[in-house]
């Protein structure tokens, strides 16, 4: 039997809600299975005996790795894989991918745009020109803030966090971060805790992973460290923000304003976050182009290609990065 052949008989279980590509280059390669949603109550009997590896884009349970006991491979797509229990698979020997690297500078790139448009005001100035308040009642407020002079603190300094950076050094502005650890021969400055970054910034940018770690990290006490001037710009998971208390530093001056990306419970956003003037909202399109998000697919689909050809992962998460292949 060639590779090929022997890769059509490799059943992958892919979620009804995935990207149209990975599921085109999924059907030619393998036997795909499709399913609902990542519900172990939706596994049949056939996927139960059959399935080897998962694609999707979030959200793997210990339940659903439970509920299919040949699954060796999780290729999720994205890069933060906070929603599947790597802890659960790693106990259960099953590898678990995603997709870095290939969305860095697209997701840094809406970065910035989020920052300026918080600041500047950019997307209410465009509804004054198309309302016709324009031509009507003259020229859109000179914004209330900006970029110059603003000193800009990273928490989760890693391959996106790097990518803003270099684009913030573009802008002429100083950069400084938090992580646990210092990365050697970073010459931004390193501040070992959130809140000592908070305090010598006026705008904090989040890229940080979701998770137990950092959830609800960015809190009240962090929102008023960094300050009446300050902005907050989210592009890294909802969870890590108290948005309650973000929506009460927007409402009570405690900060100037919020450029937010991912929200806790998506795609539920806060009616205080709705309704706050100061907070410029987008519905989690950091990587999303057509560009970036077919190169992601890509990324998911060529691991699953690699682990049931040469038994080996292109891009691992750590967790799991010692996973060894069955058989
Ligand atoms: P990465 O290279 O792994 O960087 C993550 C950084 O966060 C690391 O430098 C890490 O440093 C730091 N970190 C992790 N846990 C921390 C903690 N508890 N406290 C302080 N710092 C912590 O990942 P990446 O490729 O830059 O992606 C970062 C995140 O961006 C992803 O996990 C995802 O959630 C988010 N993301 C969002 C979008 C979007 O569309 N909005 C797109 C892509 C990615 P230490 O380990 O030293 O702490
Ligand atoms: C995607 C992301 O929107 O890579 C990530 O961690 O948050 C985004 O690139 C997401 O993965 C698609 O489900």
């Amino acid at each position: 039997m060639t590779k090929a052949e022997q890769l059509q008989a490799v059943a992958i279980l892919v979620p009804v809600d995935f990207s149209d590509h990975a599921v085109r280059r999924i059907d030619r390669t393998f036997k795909q299975m499709r399913i609902e949603r990542a519900d172990p109550a939706l596994v049949t009997d056939e996927m139960r005996r059959t399935v080897r590896g998962i694609a999707c884009f979030a959200g793997i349970s210990a339940a659903m790795m439970d509920a299919l006991p040949n699954l060796e491979l999780i290729a999720s797509f994205g890069v933060g894989y906070d929603s599947v229990d790597v802890g659960h698979a790693r106990a259960k020997n099953i590898m678990v991918t995603n997709t870095p690297d290939v969305l860095t500078e697209e997701v840094a790139d809406t970065a910035i745009g989020l920052l300026i448009n918080t600041v500047r005001d950019l997307p209410r100035a465009e509804t004054w020109l198309r309302d016709g308040s324009w031509a009507k009642k003259g020229n859109y407020p000179l914004s209330r803030l900006t970029l110059r002079a603003r000193r800009v603190g990273i928490f989760g300094m890693g391959r996106i966090g790097q990518a803003i950076a270099r684009r913030l050094e573009a802008f002429g502005l100083p950069v400084a971060y938090h992580n646990r650890r210092r990365i050697d021969g970073l010459s931004y400055q390193y501040h070992p805790t959130l809140k000592g970054l908070a305090e010598a910034v006026d705008t904090l940018i989040s890229v940080a992973p979701g998770g137990a770690s950092t959830q609800k990290a960015v809190n009240a006490e962090i929102l008023s460290a960094l300050g009446a001037n300050g902005v907050f710009v989210n592009i890294g998971r909802g969870s890590t923000v108290d948005e309650t208390a973000l929506a009460a530093a927007l409402a009570d001056g405690t900060i100037a304003a919020a450029g937010l990306d991912v929200f806790a419970d998506e795609p539920n956003v806060p009616k205080a976050l709705l309704d706050a003037p100061n907070a410029c909202l987008v519905p989690h399109v950091g990587s999303a182009s057509e560009h970036t998000r077919r190169a992601m697919a890509d990324l998911c689909v060529d691991n699953l290609v690699s682990w049931f050809t040469e038994r080996r992962p292109l891009t691992p998460v750590p967790e799991t990065a010692n996973v060894k292949a069955r058989g």
